[in-house]
C-alpha cells in the first residue's frame, strides 16, 4: 500500500485517539484520600499484613496506613518452630518493609495458647515440662524476640486471649495457664520489659467490650498495675459485626479500661456482614448489608475519635475483602467481606464513611 493512501487514515486516527485522551482526563477523577492522613490528629491507622500481601496489596498499604502488625509472622510457631530454631525472615521482611515506608511496628504476639508449637510443652518424652523449664523457654523466646525489634517495634502484645469467655477467671485451657497458674501472665510482661524497656506493652483479647469478659480483664489489668508489673495498653481486638457489640458497650469498655491509666488501642478491627452463630452464606455482599457495614463503620469511627485522648492506635486485621481471615472463620470456606477496600482494592461505601467527617 502507499503511503500517500494510508497517511490520511493514520492522521485521522492520531487525531481522534488525541481527542479521546483529552476528554477522559476532562472526566472528573474522584480522589481518594489517605486514610492515615484522614486520622493524623486523632491516632495512628494500622493494617495487619502478612509475607504474601505486603506484596499485593502494597499500594493501599503505602498510601493509608502508617502501622503495620504481621498477621502471624511473629507468632511462636513462625517464628522458633523446633527449640532454638528461629526462623526470622519473613518477619523481618514486614520490619524492614515498614522501615523502609515510615510505618510503625506493633509485634504480636508473644504467649498465646494458639499457634503456639507443642515443643513448648513438652519434654523429651513426651510429658508435660516443669514449671522452672517453661519459664525458661517463655523467657528465651520473648528476650529474643522482642530483643531482635528493640526500637523498630514500639508496640507488643505480651499475653493474647488469657481470660476467659465463660465461668471462671482465666481460660483453663492454655497449656501455659496449665503449667504455670495465674501468675504467667506477670512473668511475659516482665521478660519483655526486661527485653525492652521502652516498649509499650500490651494485653490483647477478643469480646473484650462485652461486660462480663470486660470486667474480668479490667481485674486482670488491674492486679497487673497494682503489682507494679509493667502493662501500658490494653488492645480490644475487635473482630465485631454489622449487628454488635453496642455503641453503649464499646464506650463502655475504652473508659473503664482508660480508668486505669491504660492506653487503648483497636488491635484487630473488622466488621463481617454476619451475626455471630449465622451459618447462612453469599456468593456477593449484598448492597444492604455493605449499607449497614457503612453505617456501622461511621459510628465506630465517630466513637473512636471522640476517644481519641486515650485511644493510641486502630488497627484494621487485614487491607481489602480479596484476603481476610474473616473467609475461613467461624466458617471454613464462606466469604466474608469485612474491610474498607473490595475484592479489587478499590474503597467501598465504608471507607467514604470514614473519611467524610466534618
Ligand atoms: C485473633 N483471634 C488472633 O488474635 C489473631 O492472631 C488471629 O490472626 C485472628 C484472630 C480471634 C479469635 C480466635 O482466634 C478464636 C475465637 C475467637 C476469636
Amino acid at each position: 500500500m502507499k503511503l500517500i493512501r494510508v497517511l490520511p487514515v493514520l492522521m485521522v486516527f492520531v487525531l481522534l485517539s488525541a481527542l479521546l485522551q483529552v476528554t477522559k482526563a476532562s472526566e472528573p477523577q474522584v480522589q481518594v484520600p489517605s486514610l492515615g492522613q484522614v486520622y493524623k490528629e486523632y491516632f495512628p491507622i494500622g493494617a495487619a499484613v502478612n509475607s504474601r500481601t505486603l506484596l499485593t496489596h502494597r499500594d493501599l498499604i503505602k498510601k493509608h496506613f502508617g502501622s503495620v502488625t504481621a498477621e502471624n509472622e511473629m507468632k511462636f510457631d513462625h517464628i522458633q518452630p523446633f527449640e532454638g530454631v528461629y526462623t526470622f525472615d519473613r518477619a523481618d521482611e514486614i520490619v524492614d518493609f515498614a522501615r523502609e515506608n515510615d510505618l510503625m511496628v506493633r509485634g504480636h504476639t508473644l504467649v498465646w495458647h494458639n499457634q503456639a508449637p507443642a515443643w513448648v510443652f513438652k519434654g523429651d518424652n513426651g510429658e508435660p515440662v516443669s514449671r522452672a523449664v517453661l519459664l525458661h523457654r517463655m523467657k528465651e523466646h520473648i528476650h529474643a524476640v522482642v530483643g531482635r525489634y528493640k526500637g523498630a517495634v514500639y508496640a507488643w502484645d505480651v499475653v493474647n486471649e488469657a481470660v476467659s469467655d465463660r465461668e471462671g477467671f482465666l481460660r483453663a485451657d492454655s497449656p501455659w495457664y496449665k503449667i504455670l497458674g495465674e501468675d504467667y501472665i506477670a512473668k511475659a510482661f516482665e521478660y519483655a520489659h526486661e527485653a525492652d524497656p521502652e516498649a509499650k506493652l500490651f494485653y490483647n483479647d477478643y469480646n473484650a467490650v462485652n461486660p462480663d469478659k470486660r470486667d474480668k480483664i479490667y481485674k486482670l489489668l488491674k492486679s497487673l498495675l497494682d503489682r507494679g508489673v509493667p502493662v501500658h495498653g490494653i488492645g480490644i481486638q475487635a473482630h465485631w459485626d454489622i449487628y454488635g457489640p453496642s455503641l453503649a458497650d464499646i464506650e463502655a469498655a475504652i473508659k473503664k479500661y482508660a480508668s486505669l491509666g491504660l492506653e487503648v488501642q483497636i488491635t484487630e478491627l473488622d466488621v463481617s456482614l454476619f451475626a455471630w452463630g449465622d451459618k447462612s452464606s453469599f456468593t456477593e455482599p449484598p448492597q444492604e448489608f455493605l449499607e449497614k457495614q457503612a453505617r456501622r463503620y461511621r459510628e465506630l469511627f465517630e466513637l473512636f475519635r471522640k476517644h481519641s485522648d486515650v485511644i493510641t492506635g486502630v488497627t484494621f486485621w487485614g487491607i481489602a475483602d480479596d484476603s481476610t481471615w474473616k473467609d475461613d472463620f467461624p466458617v471454613k470456606g464462606r466469604n466474608d467481606w469485612p474491610l474498607l477496600f473490595d475484592d479489587n482494592h478499590q474503597p467501598k461505601k465504608c471507607f467514604w464513611e470514614i473519611v467524610n467527617f466534618d
